[in-house]
């Protein structure tokens, strides 16, 4: 059999042989005491291009959003985000465990808010709600099938909150695809937030790491509560090596991804028995439908799987494709033709 075309997820590139050898060759220290040379370079690095003062490396995106969450609130706080979004869906509960929030989850359109809705929700001044403190926004929105959140659309969901005095963290974990996507700077985005994270270990393809920027005085109180978790690393730089690899060699060959991704839109839109719209595709995840009755997500997945195409199930009756840097245009070919065959058994 073929190797396997894994579509599941950007999570699942492997380093590539440079990368495996910028970590080889990083110079490392002990960065639980901040001693760690690669460590120190990728967090000044992250901090430079999202515009904030600090950064901070940390082992996985749900943790760099949940320090955010505890960094900007108190216990007892509510915190409005989108109802599909990450945090309050695939991050275990952990806000309730580790900040005791309330989440307040809001419907999107193709998981994106507007700033009426951010007013809407916001809760009077009564001893009977909870303080609604914060704002939790995804960009791109992963079960929004990768939509872009258009740089205005941010900006009035910003002078809304802060005229209700809410702050704000950005879930960036693809937010260079965003950038890649609108042609926007990624500081451009982070300049409306108190705290920015992104995951280095998804599109951009490190093995492991997320970043998370803000204020000195946020991220001091991050490190914190890092280490509070039992994420404060030792000889991170390796991992950190990485990282700077990835911002550096990884960012531009985004827009290949998309481009493999409408590939793939558009080729699951020909296959009787898929729906969707290639329109809606605007970055590196494609979300489908499956319109026969009786195939089942997790059924049809099975059976892609058996002819070596690995795809997600995200409901039901819908199922996720991501393209990423080990998966070539070749590749989407490939897939397309396996899936339109499945599909005529
Ligand atoms: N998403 C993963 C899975 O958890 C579904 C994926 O394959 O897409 N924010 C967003 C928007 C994410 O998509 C993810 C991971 C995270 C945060 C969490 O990152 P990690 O997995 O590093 O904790």
């Amino acid at each position: 059999m073929p190797d396997l075309i894994d579509l599941r997820s950007d999570t699942v590139t492997k380093p590539t042989p440079a990368m495996r050898r910028a970590m080889f060759e990083a110079p490392v220290g002990d960065d639980v005491f901040g001693e760690d040379p690669s460590v120190n370079a990728l967090q000044e690095k992250a901090a430079d291009l999202l515009g904030h003062e600090a950064a901070l490396f940390v082992p996985s995106g749900t943790m760099a959003n949940q320090l955010a969450i505890k960094v900007l609130t108190r216990p007892g706080d509510e915190v409005l985000l989108e109802a599909g979004s990450h945090p309050f869906n695939f991050e275990s509960g952990a806000a309730a465990v580790i900040s005791g929030v309330q989440l307040h989850p809001l419907p999107g359109r193709r998981g994106l808010l507007s700033s009426d809705q951010i007013s809407a929700a916001v809760r009077p001044d009564d001893p009977h709600f909870p303080p609604t403190r914060a704002v939790v926004l995804e960009n791109t929105h992963n079960r929004g099938g990768g939509s872009v959140y258009p740089l205005a659309a941010i900006a009035a969901i910003r002078a809304a909150a802060r005229e209700q005095g809410l702050v704000m963290h950005l879930d960036g974990a693809r937010l260079f695809n965003a950038c890649a996507a609108g042609g926007v700077k990624p500081a451009e985005y982070a300049r409306h937030f108190e705290t920015v994270s992104f995951c280095l270990s998804k599109g951009l393809g490190a093995p492991v790491g997320s970043i998370l920027a803000g204020s000195r005085d946020l991220i001091h109180q991050a490190r914190r509560w890092r280490k509070v978790l039992g994420g404060g690393m030792r000889q991170a730089g390796i991992l950190a090596a990485a990282g700077l690899h990835a911002l550096d060699h990884h960012v531009q060959r985004l827009a290949q991804d998309h481009e493999n991704a409408r590939l793939l839109a558009q080729g699951l839109a020909r296959i009787p028995g898929l729906a969707l719209d290639p329109d809606e595709v605007e970055t590196n995840i494609v979300i489908f439908q499956i319109a026969r009755p009786g195939l089942t997500a997790p059924d049809l997945a099975g059976r892609f799987k058996a002819q070596g195409i690995l795809v997600l199930p995200v409901g039901p009756d819908r199922i996720r494709a991501v393209t990423h840097l080990d998966v070539d245009a070749a590749g989407i070919r490939r897939a397309i033709e396996v899936m339109a065959e499945v599909m005529t058994e």
